[in-house]
């Protein structure tokens, strides 16, 4: 039973929804434990292929739960190093598609940008306000964002707090895809169940070679990509996707 969460699969694809209504899906300790602990029980189980993380329409998450935070010291922020269970998320392997309505302000903006890609609604709303609080992002928001935007937009951002909407964070790059609210979950699920039908061998290799594109230099990221496309080779996945391809049938994958 989880306080702050809820889940449900949709064939091979797992939601997660951010549930804490009261607080615009503020993202205090327990939502973080139970939110890695679920991608990490969907990233294990063989009959999920991708996972979509949403909230409400009202709001993705208003950043980390200022509430929690204001009583904490110095000495415990470290002691506890607050934010590092974040980091299991990076290492969960199947793709994460975040579907974005309402706020996605500080913890929540950069939750979303620790995704995979962003679908996001045209009511959303990005923004980095951490400045107003007298701090800055502390979940990858002046690395992911600064990495997505380019160093001037994202001083812009984070050094003023402003909020952008939708529109303009797909200008940026934060966002992938503008969808009407009322089908924003639903075309992000179909779009989770297609890359979930593919074979995952080559979806897992697809998301590790885009990622070493922040970790590595050019050549680096592309021998990194080279030597994962060769290595798909020995799949029979690839046999199967190139010979339906020349049969002109649908493949079917084993490795799903
Ligand atoms: N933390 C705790 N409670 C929150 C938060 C939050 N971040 N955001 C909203 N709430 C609560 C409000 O206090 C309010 O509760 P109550 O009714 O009990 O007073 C309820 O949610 C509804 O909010 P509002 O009444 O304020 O709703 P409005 O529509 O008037 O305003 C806003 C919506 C503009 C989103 C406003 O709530 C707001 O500015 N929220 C704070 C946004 C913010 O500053 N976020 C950054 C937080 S700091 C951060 O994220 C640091 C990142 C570090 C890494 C994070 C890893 C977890």
């Amino acid at each position: 039973m989880t306080e702050t969460i809820l889940t449900e699969t949709r064939g091979r694809v797992g939601i997660v929804t951010l549930h804490r209504p009261d607080a615009l899906n503020a993202l205090n300790t327990t939502l973080m434990r139970e939110l890695i602990e679920a991608l990490e029980a969907f990233d294990a189980d063989e009959g999920i292929g991708a996972i979509v993380l949403t909230g409400s329409e009202r709001a993705f998450a208003a950043g980390a739960d200022i509430k929690e935070m204001a009583a904490i010291s110095h000495a415990e922020v470290i002691a506890r190093d607050l934010f590092s269970t974040w980091d299991r998320l990076g290492r969960i392997r199947i793709p994460i598609l975040a579907a974005v309505s309402g706020f996605a302000l500080g913890g929540g903006c950069e939750l979303a940008m620790m995704c995979d890609t962003v679908f996001a609604s045209e009511s959303a709303k990005f923004g980095q306000p951490e400045i107003s609080l007298g701090v800055i992002p502390g979940l990858g928001g002046s690395q992911r964002l600064t990495r997505a935007v380019g160093k001037a937009t994202a001083m812009d951002l984070v050094l003023t707090g402003r909020t952008i909407d939708a529109a303009e964070a797909a200008r940026l790059g934060i966002v992938a895809r503008v969808l009407p609210a009322d089908s924003l979950l639903e075309e992000t699920i179909s779009v989770a169940t297609g890359i979930a039908g593919r074979s995952r061998p080559a979806v897992i290799a697809a998301k590790e070679s885009v990622n070493r594109a922040f970790e590595s230099s050019l050549a680096e990221g592309l021998l990194f990509e080279r030597r994962a496309f060769y290595g798909l080779f020995a799949t029979d996945d690839r046999a199967e996707g190139m010979a339906a391809f020349i049969e002109k049938r649908p493949p079917e994958f084993r490795h799903r």
